[in-house]
């Protein structure tokens, strides 16, 4: 696989590494000079390239409009002049399988649909298949959408484990917070556990739970440092030095899948951290053995020196930015900004992750490509994607731990991709230095390779504290 950026032995080198061969925001025209740089960069990676493609081509940017009388949803995307055919899918959220598609001219900037119940929501995905004359690329775009969908008021259980080294210090805001929780629909099912237990015991409680009541139990919130599950012998990031267990919040929400710790035995990697061995509590499976039952989110911000306050207010400061927001005390511009510092990087377009969800949530005019901290310290977003090569506390172009400890940048939930960061339960990793800021983020996910879709998970689901990504926890 290849790698996304820097080497954790050499940072010095990895930022001037990096700066050869990232862009600093998507290429709009075969004029940029950077063009070369990154035909030249792909190419040596031995992968074909879309050249002169922008990492938005790769979106079909959906968004929608909806009218009660009569009935009907329509989607609209702006218009892609390379386009050889569009086709339009649709189905409730939880089919498995899209059905056929139908088939729209290529010039096609909307679709309307008044064949539905107004009722009901529905997902649909946009695809279309491009020639910009030399080379041909392929777009997807998603959306969920309804006409007059009933408000989502009972969620079901969530269970809310918190680190009981904390309990005590923070019950005022835990119990706030288990208000909120109720005032969203959830019930609450709150346990303490030790941060020294180990991850099957503390799986135990969770089991327990799920198992007398396994229709309405939906989620688990990890608060604090909860034992935190290793697993696999991955590295997504494409380093051999940072294969390995990586961590794995996901073992706690498969309520079904067998998890072994028997195969799986390297120690090749730079940090013990990853190392695996039969019998060290480390579990073998790199995929998931079945579907997850649970969500699962984590708010753990334990060992980060960086910033000035302890983790106890660190988390007190969190519990505060998390009911601020929710009751509107603080809130941020209906906006999407991606900060891209990798580019198409072979048809890979990480940065696909921020241009796909962001146009459902906000609209194409309302994502916007800009720089994270130059354009956050001064403007609110209430969604930001930011990618560049990573070291565990900087992705770059994007910023670095030190950077989130010393400003407050204005989004509210985020995603954040590089090397090194995204096995986060390291010293002031970066994938995590987003909620120890002070005012406003909530969420942070590891997204890029394998990109997030998140419109129907939020819009049914709810937005969870910290979003799960397979295999790698957070
Ligand atoms: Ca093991
Ligand atoms: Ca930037």
């Amino acid at each position: 696989m290849r790698q996304i950026g820097g080497r954790r032995q050499k940072p010095a080198k990895c930022v001037a590494n990096y700066r050869s061969r990232s862009l600093n925001k998507p290429v709009k025209n075969t004029r940029d000079p950077l063009i070369g740089v990154l035909a030249a960069n792909v190419l040596a990676g031995g992968l074909l390239c879309a050249t002169g493609q922008s990492v938005s081509d790769y979106a079909v940017q959906l968004s929608a409009v909806v009218q009660t009388n009569p009935a009907q949803i329509t989607l609209y995307w702006p218009a892609d002049p390379n386009a050889t055919n569009y086709v339009r899918y649709r189905k409730t959220r939880d089919a498995t399988s899209w059905g056929t598609g139908l088939t729209l001219a290529p010039n096609a900037t909307n679709y309307v649909d008044s064949s539905l119940s107004a009722s009901a929501a529905y997902e649909y995905r946009v695809s279309k298949t491009c020639w910009n004359g030399s080379t041909s690329y392929t777009g997807e775009g998603y959306i969920y959408a309804g006409v007059a969908v009933t408000v989502t008021d009972t969620r079901g259980k969530i269970i809310l484990l918190v680190d009981s080294s904390l309990a005590a210090s923070l019950s005022t805001e835990l119990t706030r917070l288990q208000l909120d929780l109720v005032g969203d629909g959830w019930t609450v099912l709150r346990h303490d556990v030790a941060r020294n237990d180990t991850p099957v015991n503390v799986k135990g409680v969770i089991s327990a739970d799920y198992n007398a009541d396994n229709r309405n139990v939906k989620a688990l919130f990890l608060f604090g440092h909860v034992p935190v599950p290793y697993s696999g012998d991955i590295n997504p990031d494409g380093h051999p030095e940072h294969l390995g267990a990586w961590p794995a919040d996901v073992y706690y929400g498969d309520m079904t899948g067998t998890w072994t710790d028997s195969a799986v035995n390297d120690t090749r990697a730079s940090d013990p951290r990853n190392w695996n061995s039969p019998g060290d509590g480390k579990f073998d499976q790199s995929t998931l053995p079945a579907t997850l039952s649970l969500q699962v989110g984590r708010v753990d911000l334990a060992n980060l020196p960086t910033f000035a306050l302890s983790e106890v207010e660190l988390l007190r400061q969190y519990l505060n930015k998390d009911h601020n927001f929710r009751h509107k005390f603080v809130s941020a511009e209906r906006r999407g900004l991606v900060d891209d510092n990798f580019g198409t990087f072979g048809g890979e377009a990480f940065a696909l992750s921020g241009w796909r969800n962001f146009a459902p949530f906000f609209g194409a005019t309302n994502t916007i490509a800009s720089d994270w901290f130059g354009t956050l310290g001064s403007q609110s977003y209430l969604f930001g994607y930011g990618c560049g090569g990573g070291t565990p506390t900087s992705a770059g172009g994007v910023g670095s731990t030190a950077d989130f400890a010393a400003n407050d940048p204005r989004v509210v939930f985020t995603m954040l991709f590089g090397s090194w960061f995204g096995d986060w339960d390291s010293q002031d990793n970066f994938l995590r230095a987003p909620l120890a800021t002070r005012t406003y983020t909530l969420a942070c996910a590891w997204a890029g390779r394998q990109r997030a879709r998140m419109t129907s998970s939020l819009a049914s689901k709810g937005i969870r504290p910290v979003m799960g990504s397979p295999a790698t926890g957070i």
